[in-house]
């Protein structure tokens, strides 16, 4: 009979990615997902809030999964401090909401938890599993609590749980309130005319980028090993957002032999309302042990990343540009 694996937020980025890993590999995949939501192809829609613990309870009742992988979230950062009551009930408790299910669970199901580089905050780089946690914002310390939930139920009642501490991962489908796409999104419409300037806030912060279709394969592997551990997952480089826009940028201008975007900061504007009250200045994680242990090491490369999503961006503004 196939495994069944239960996904929070499968509508989102990495909640499809992996639907789509499970799929290929022959699970039978839950999403538990908001109203109006959709799913990959294959994967069976729970409609639920996980600010509803009742809901997200019945639908694990209902599909009994041997892995759950809790990746649902308020998972933007700036709008944890415009709200960080909303962003604590729908990233820090559903997690306990599953840790309290699996501990009565007759068949020992294996639960992930999608913690965050975010949790490290101001903790020197490079940043790896013994690094002490100092967060910056309502996301990070709610991505805290529940990591810490997931360390105490493995230790008190040996629920087979763990926290894969990712770093920074993107793609083409990431929204565009997170700055990568916003940079590449902006600058193929810039190409296009369809948009004059790109307005950026905090062009200093560094962060570990990766591709999240490398990063997906990591959170499987972590629930199919013999014991369970936190592992950090990252790609061990860092970069600035003020990088990220020079590199998208000069792909853009080569792409469609436009040289003037070279010229990227003619383009891009810096607005204080992107600001954050409190900034995480740079993140870079190594993922040693992920290498070692699990054999995961990612195969898409910074510059390919830029230029995978810049690639896609263009053709989308070109399909704006005659729809
Ligand atoms: O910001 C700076 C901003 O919003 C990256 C989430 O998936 O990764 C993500 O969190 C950096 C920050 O992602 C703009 O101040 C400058 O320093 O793309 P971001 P994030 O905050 O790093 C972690 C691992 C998660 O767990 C989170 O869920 O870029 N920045 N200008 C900007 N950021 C945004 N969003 N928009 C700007 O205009």
């Amino acid at each position: 009979m196939s495994r069944r694996a239960f996904i929070t937020g499968a509508a989102g980025q990495d909640g499809r990615f992996l639907s789509r890993l499970l799929v290929e590999k022959g699970y039978k995949v839950h999403g538990f997902v908001r109203r109006g939501a959709a799913v990959e192809p294959n994967v069976t829609p729970h409609i639920g809030d996980l600010a509803d613990p009742a809901a997200l309870k019945h639908a694990l009742e209902t599909s009994l999964p041997d892995e759950v992988y809790n990746l649902g979230a308020q998972s933007h950062v700036a709008a944890s401090f415009a709200d960080p009551l909303h962003t604590w009930r729908v990233t820090a408790e559903p997690i306990l909401t599953v840790l309290e299910w699996a501990q009565h669970a007759k068949h020992a199901p294996r639960i992930y938890q999608a913690s965050s580089s975010e949790q490290f905050g101001t903790s020197p780089p490079p940043q790896n599993e013994k690094s002490p946690f100092a967060p910056q914002s309502p996301y990070a310390i709610a991505k805290v609590a529940a990591h810490m939930s997931v360390s105490l139920y493995r230790k008190a009642y040996g629920v087979f749980a763990v926290g894969g501490i990712l770093f920074n991962h993107t793609s083409p489908i990431r929204p565009a309130s997170f700055v990568t796409r916003k940079i590449t999104q902006g600058a193929a419409r810039i190409a296009y005319g369809l948009q004059d300037k790109l307005e950026l806030g905090n062009l200093d912060a560094k962060r570990d980028w990766g591709f999240a279709g490398d990063y997906v394969v990591a959170m499987w592997l972590m629930l199919q090993q013999d014991a369970p551990k936190d592992f950090v997952i990252a790609s061990g480089g860092t970069h600035s957002v003020r990088e990220f826009a020079e590199l998208a940028f000069a792909a853009v201008a080569e792409s469609t032999n436009k040289p003037e975007l070279r010229d990227w900061e003619r383009y891009v504007e810096v607005n204080r309302s992107y600001m954050r009250p409190a900034e995480v200045p740079v993140l870079c994680g190594n993922a040693t042990a992920a290498c070692e242990q699990l054999g995961w090491r990612p195969k898409c490369s910074f510059t390919d990343l830029v230029r995978l999503m810049v690639e896609h961006d263009l053709k989308e503004a070109a399909k704006e540009l005659k729809p």
